[in-house]
């Protein structure tokens, strides 16, 4: 198949993603599944998305939730077939919505055949799709901790002598990809996918798959305040990027998204400038470091919204592709509700939509996290053993590594820890919440009695009719699609306001992110537009009330 003109359908996607173990359980095993899945396609077609990123589904022994592969070619068997999935890829595109997987390429599952050969047999023909070294003199190049908190070097079985990298759990081996073969064999699995329909990737941890050698002997707290750099943008990512595009990805009109993580700007310019032909789209997280110290989640600290909207405006200025990906969940995070200075009791409605309308409305592709549409909160789980996620379970312990911290970090563990985001999702207020007959593999949380879809669907102020109103608006809005940003209210800690314009088109967004009453006397200008979305009834004057939003347009 020779090269094809992309159409870039992206830049007007509207993504949803889906984590499939805690959407819908088809079979009443307590686990999401693939016909879980099917059965929701009417309900996802009645938002107005148009893509969907699945959380990965292939073959795992799931010490990861799937981020760990152990076949790339075939799907988790409690998740359903292969050809559950090809009637799952036909069925969305019967609706007009597009696929896109989850690529976890940096690293393998400890139970893949190529990593199992290399652990069992010393003279492994995969032995080189590895990060594999020998101690010299009794050591290894550095003793640093990955970001699951454990060792990144662990023994194989079949040497006393030669140890393995993972930057993640050692159930993550980490792929050689200096080695050709190892591309090749990426290559395949992109073409693998591609060829059954979807139509492109997620791209997991891609800044990792490059690494820098050289500074392998760097010590622990040189890697952690050099911002992972001995892993992270290696020196050959550009180039292993641009090898994939070029052999597999300019042949198919398909998109990707890199996650990028410690991502910063002029590397990010690089990995989606057009011209590189690289990346479509990445996935930086600095905004949502803004309540977190140092860019550790566990040193937790207070929301401020100038930081945020310090960070909005780089992005938003300062991506060349002009493209950002536009997301405040995913299942790595904790909600978005009660985040961001935002309440999820009382004011969860209001919080939920403000926040909604505050992101989904600037430049870039938009994402959704499932649960995201119907303002699903943190979990409700508070004791250790009722969590699942390993990094949470392998982080507890070392808490304790911390004196002075300690009692601070225990107080916000709970808080900070990503099984928030992997409660089963809330289809309605029966006893597991619809999502499944039986138990759930992970604690559904009490309020499902007034936080599900259902619920939401019933009440045409719901949260999701917030959804409906903006995908529409967007797809019909040529100022939001290609429009100009800038913030029209600056370095404020309570009012988050922008305009975006095209033309002689404008569209003004104002939103109070406190619950207190904020006077907006000085966006006057601004008022006597005509107003097309605002989250409170009537009676609008020059005051936001709580976690107010208003959305104005001049055509
Ligand atoms: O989740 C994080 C912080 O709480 C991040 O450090 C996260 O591990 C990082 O963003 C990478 O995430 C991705 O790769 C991981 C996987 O566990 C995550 O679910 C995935 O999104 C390893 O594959």
């Amino acid at each position: 198949m020779g090269k094809i003109k992309r159409t870039n359908w992206y830049k007007d996607a509207i993504v949803y993603q889906i984590y499939p173990r805690s959407f819908c359980d088809s079979n009443g095993d307590g686990l999401g599944d693939i016909r879980g899945i099917i059965s929701k396609i009417d309900y996802l077609a009645s938002l107005g998305v148009n893509c969907v990123w699945l959380s990965p589904i292939y073959e795992s022994p799931q010490q990861d939730n799937g981020y760990d592969i152990s076949n790339y070619y075939d799907i988790y068997p409690p998740f359903g077939t292969l050809e559950d999935a090809k009637e799952m890829f036909a069925k969305f595109k019967e609706k007009g919505i597009r696929v896109i997987m989850d690529l976890v390429v940096n690293h393998t599952s400890d139970q893949h055949y190529w990593f199992k050969d290399v652990n069992t047999n010393p003279n492994s023909p995969y032995k080189d799709f590895y990060i594999i070294r020998k101690k010299v003199n009794g050591k290894l190049p550095n003793k640093w901790k990955g970001f699951f908190h454990e060792d990144v070097w662990t023994k194989l079985d079949c040497s006393e002598d030669e140890y393995y990298f993972h930057m993640f759990a050692k159930t993550q081996p980490e792929l050689n990809w200096e080695n050709p073969k190892l591309r090749e064999e990426v290559k395949k699995i992109l073409r693998f996918w591609l060829d059954l329909g979807v139509s492109g990737f997620r791209c997991d941890v891609i800044n990792l798959i490059s690494k820098d050698y050289s500074k392998f002997g760097y010590g622990n707290l040189k890697l952690f305040l050099k911002g992972y750099s001995p892993v992270v943008d290696g020196p050959r990512l550009n180039e292993y990027l641009h090898e994939l595009y070029e052999d597999v990805l300019s042949h198919y009109d398909c998109m990707t998204v890199g996650e990028t993580v410690f991502g910063k700007l002029d590397t990010s310019n690089q990995l989606v400038d057009p011209k590189n032909e690289e990346l479509d789209m990445v996935f930086n997280m600095d905004h949502l470091n803004v309540d977190a110290f140092i860019g550790a989640k566990w040193f937790y600290r207070k929301f401020k919204l100038k930081r945020l909207m310090k960070v909005v405006n780089k992005w938003q200025k300062g991506l060349v592709s002009g493209n950002n990906s536009l997301f405040i969940e995913n299942h790595d995070q904790r909600r978005s509700v009660g985040r961001f200075g935002t309440n999820d009791k009382e004011y969860r409605v209001q919080s939920a939509k403000m926040l909604a309308v505050s992101y989904f409305l600037l430049k870039g592709t938009p994402f959704i996290y499932q649960g995201q549409e119907i303002g699903m909160t943190n979990t409700d789980i508070n004791r250790l053993e009722d969590l699942k996620d390993i990094e949470a379970l392998n982080f507890y312990p070392r808490i304790d590594d911390f004196p002075f911290l300690k009692k601070y970090m225990r107080r916000h563990f709970f808080e900070v820890v990503r099984d928030n985001a992997r409660t089963p999702m809330q289809w309605d207020d029966s006893k597991y919440a619809g999502f499944s007959t039986s138990e759930p593999w992970l604690k559904v949380n009490a309020n499902k009695d007034k936080i599900n879809v259902k619920e939401s669907l019933n009440d045409p102020n719901g949260i999701i009719a917030t959804y409906k109103f903006l995908i529409d608006f967007r797809k019909n809005s040529d100022v939001i699609k290609h429009g100009s940003f800038d913030f029209i209210v600056k370095n404020n800690n309570s009012i988050f306001a922008y305009i975006r314009k095209k033309n002689n088109k404008e569209v003004v967004v104002i939103s109070n992110f406190t619950a207190k009453e904020k006077c907006i006397k000085k966006l006057e200008k601004y008022l006597n537009y005509e107003l097309c979305y605002c989250n409170y009834e009537k009676d609008l004057g020059p005051k936001l009330r709580p976690y107010e939003t208003r959305t104005y347009i001049k055509n």
